[in-house]
């Protein structure tokens, strides 16, 4: 690890340990100036992220090249991957393949590339003109789309019209959200770069997202410098309403609480090594890029010296929402927060002791962006890594005697904020070689106005009033239909938030295959006591990708489980990680969308052939995607066999809003049990599994094998807690795992 970092590290525990100690800060501050000069170091990995120094080959390639016009902007850069048979046989000290790829959008010549440069040789390897696909949208075309607007005076007429207060050019007065196009028939002949724009009420709030004007509403075409669409309706009255997250009254107060720190006087139990972290018997690496933030790779688990993999590649795929509001404003809402824009391009500083527990140590990756002469700039603090109390990892009691133990687990994850929402974005592994994801859901909600100064839909509380019974047709559709009355004339949008994750699991190798695990419940034959009805698993193995799209059903406690048919347990069971839905929900994405970029939402789980290139559920380039896209989730799963080969689980969770709380924090999570015969933990009894009680939580089942007894007791930690450096901290602090699971008498 480079000395700038443990420099960094050490002054940031410090500040967290001694709270505001006016020289500590000191510390921090000149430490976090100096660590800039260690970001992007030359890359020792094939998978390391890219380096300061090959950014600045980037700029120099593109410059040197002669291919783009004056006005082009290069956006979306990134590490090529090199081949995961590569990756994977590399050996510390060799060499290996280094190349990126980049967006190159030339407004001179109304055109985007896709480009790949070959770092190593310097030289431009392939340039592809993408039309009609448009990358994501850049901070340009933003700025692009609020001159357009500015220069249109049909935008600021509606929007006087409407009772906002516009002296000068609209985007000094009036708040703009701009947002890629959407799914919307009305500009199918449209071939331009477009930007959607929608318009909020409030001028005077210090939040951005007041309630939207949802009766004007714009599209740009910034590579034609016209406004291409203007929809302007009469709608509700201006006015002024409670809305703001920074007026405390509108935010409301929690109680007073006396802090809560976790403290680790002995310093963590990880080790970040460059873009490596060893925890426990976990290892794993990681990256971060401009699209999808934190990325993990190479996620191992020492079993007993063994290192057994578990997944090549884990990240976030594409994030997503809708509106559910049929009103022209918001129908055609599909806002891709990664391919759109980028998670990494979002994500945000971090502080311990703020954001993430005091506890936690945070990293700063160099991002690249092409708008720095250095072509690169370091984001700080938007990576975290902590450990968080995790409940019992196991208990048992008989007579006065207990056997229990602690559990612990290690987050990593980076927080991004999308516009009015921010995402945590979290992978949590615990001690017995399962693992989690987290998202985070904080911000506040989209509102519109209208006319009711009370809810509209509340008359279906009443028992007694029909509702929805007969007459409907004759009836005004309530001003709170699509949503929740949050405060008088203010209603919140009912809405979905999706996450989908990609999956490339390599467990005990690259020969993976699916099952479903359900629980049946089954009539007995015969009669007498033998007769009662009873229940049992059934499991049944995936052919093809087409099989594999499935659905959370809870009410019959299903789970996938990956696993190697050749390595099974010894038993003869398969072995491997189960995925155990805590939580989840249906698409309200209509069913012509399930081909495009959105088409993740229609199912839960997805398993794919392994292919190059398949990174996206929602594909490279879902922004405006035509009818005929086809680089999406749905056409990746088709009648290819998915059983005995190297396979990429796709797990889609989702979150309805409609209650309309106002602002809001919610946390879902999947979790991917492990299913072996070694139990919890090594040394812990496979019967005793902890995992029982998070599977009772959570709706999932135990496909638990037995089979394996408690080992010997006095043996080093049965849990085993990293033994090792901790980075903060310029002398390395070596100590011995303490063993969580002790038996004791009962105090009682
Ligand atoms: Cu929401």
């Amino acid at each position: 690890m480079p000395p700038w970092r443990e420099l960094f590290w050490q002054s940031r525990r410090l500040a967290a340990v001694l709270g505001t100690c006016k020289t500590v800060l000191a510390l921090v501050l000149c430490c976090a100036s100096a660590c800039l000069d260690g970001a992007g170091a030359a890359p020792r990995h094939p998978l390391d992220p890219l380096a300061a120094e090959e950014l600045l080959v980037i700029r120099d390639v593109l410059a040197a090249s002669g291919r783009f016009s004056q006005n082009t902007k290069f956006a979306w850069i990134e590490l090529e991957e090199p081949a995961k048979s590569l990756v994977e046989r590399f050996e510390p000290g060799h060499g290996f393949p280094r190349r990126a790829r980049l967006a190159a959008l030339d407004f001179g010549r109304r055109k985007s590339f896709a480009v790949t440069i070959d770092l190593t040789a310097r030289r431009l390897d392939a340039v592809q003109d993408l039309d009609p696909l448009q990358p994501g949208l850049t901070d340009y075309d933003l700025e692009r789309a609020r001159q357009i607007l500015d220069s249109e005076p049909k935008i600021k007429d509606a929007l006087v019209r409407h009772g906002l207060d516009i002296p000068g050019a609209t985007s000094k007065s009036v708040r703009e959200l701009f947002l890629g196009v959407g799914e919307d028939p009305a500009l199918s002949g449209e071939t331009g770069r477009l930007v959607r724009v929608l318009f909020i009420s409030d001028q005077d709030a210090i939040g951005n997202f007041g309630p939207v004007l949802d009766s004007v509403m714009a599209v740009v075409d910034v590579h034609g410098g016209r406004v291409v669409q203007l929809y302007d309706v009469p709608g509700v009255p201006n006015r002024k309403v409670p809305h703001d997250i920074f007026d405390a009254q509108v935010r409301g107060t929690a109680a007073p609480a006396k802090p809560l720190r976790p403290v680790q006087p002995q310093g963590a139990n990880f080790v970040v090594d460059g873009n490596a972290i060893r925890w426990g018997n976990w290892r794993l690496r990681f990256g971060f890029n401009v699209r999808e933030g934190l990325v993990l790779h190479q996620v191992r688990f020492d079993d007993d010296g063994r290192q057994r993999s578990i997944l090549y590649r884990a990240s976030v795929s594409e994030v997503v929402s809708r509106y559910g509001d049929a009103t022209r404003a918001w129908p055609w809402m599909e806002f891709l927060d990664e391919g759109n824009f980028g998670l990494g391009r979002f994500s945000v500083p971090v502080a311990p002791g703020r954001e993430v527990p005091a506890n936690a140590v945070t990293l700063s990756p160099l991002l690249p962006d092409a708008d720095a002469g250095s072509f690169g700039r370091v984001a700080h603090d938007r990576i975290y890594v902590y450990e968080r109390d995790a409940g019992l990892l196991m208990y048992f009691r008989q007579d006065e005697a207990t056997v229990e133990a602690r559990a612990t687990e290690l987050v990593v994850g980076f927080l991004a904020s999308a516009g009015n929402y921010a995402y945590g974005l979290n992978w949590a592994f615990k001690q017995d070689g399962s693992f989690a994801f987290e998202a985070e859901l904080a911000g506040q909600i989209l509102t519109k106005l209208v006319n009711a100064g009370k809810c509209q839909g509340c008359e279906a509380l009443h028992p007694e009033t029909d509702a929805g019974g007969g007459g409907e047709e004759s009836r005004p559709v309530p001003e709170d239909f699509y949503g929740t009355m949050v405060h008088p004339h203010v209603v919140g949008v009912g809405h979905q938030h999706w996450f989908n994750l990609r999956l490339d699991f390599d467990v005990d190798g690259l020969n993976n295959a699916v099952m479903e695990n359900e629980m049946k419940r089954v009539a007995a034959s015969g009669q007498g006591p033998d007769s009662a009805p009873y229940f049992t698993l059934t499991h049944r193995v995936f052919a093809k990708a087409a099989e594999a799209k499935r659905e959370a059903d809870d009410a019959n406690a299903r789970s996938w489980t990956i696993y190697n048919p050749s390595v099974l347990g010894p038993t003869g069971r398969p072995a491997g990680y189960s995925i155990v839905p805590v939580e989840n929900t249906a698409t309200i994405f209509p069913r012509p969308r399930e081909k495009g970029p959105a088409g993740f939402t229609f199912h839960h789980l997805w398993v794919t052939p392994y292919r190059d290139g398949e990174f996206y559920a929602g594909g490279k380039y879902p922004n405006q995607a035509p009818t005929h896209y086809d680089d999406t989730l749905y056409h990746y799963a088709g009648e290819e066999s998915i059983h005995d080969r190297d396979v990429v689980v796709w797990y889609s969770l989702g979150e309805t809003h409609v209650r309309g709380e106002h602002p809001r924090s919610r946390r879902r999570g999947v979790v991917f049990a492990r299913r072996d015969a070694r139990g919890p933990a090594r040394g812990l009894p496979a019967d005793a599994e902890h995992e029982t009680f998070r599977a009772v939580r959570s709706g999932g089942f135990l496909c638990q094998e037995s089979g394996t007894r408690p080992r010997g007791r006095g043996r080093q930690a049965a849990v085993t807690i990293a033994t090792g450096k901790f980075p903060n901290r310029r002398e390395s602090v070596e100590r011995t795992a303490r063993n969580p699971v002790r038996r004791r008498k009962s105090e009682r």
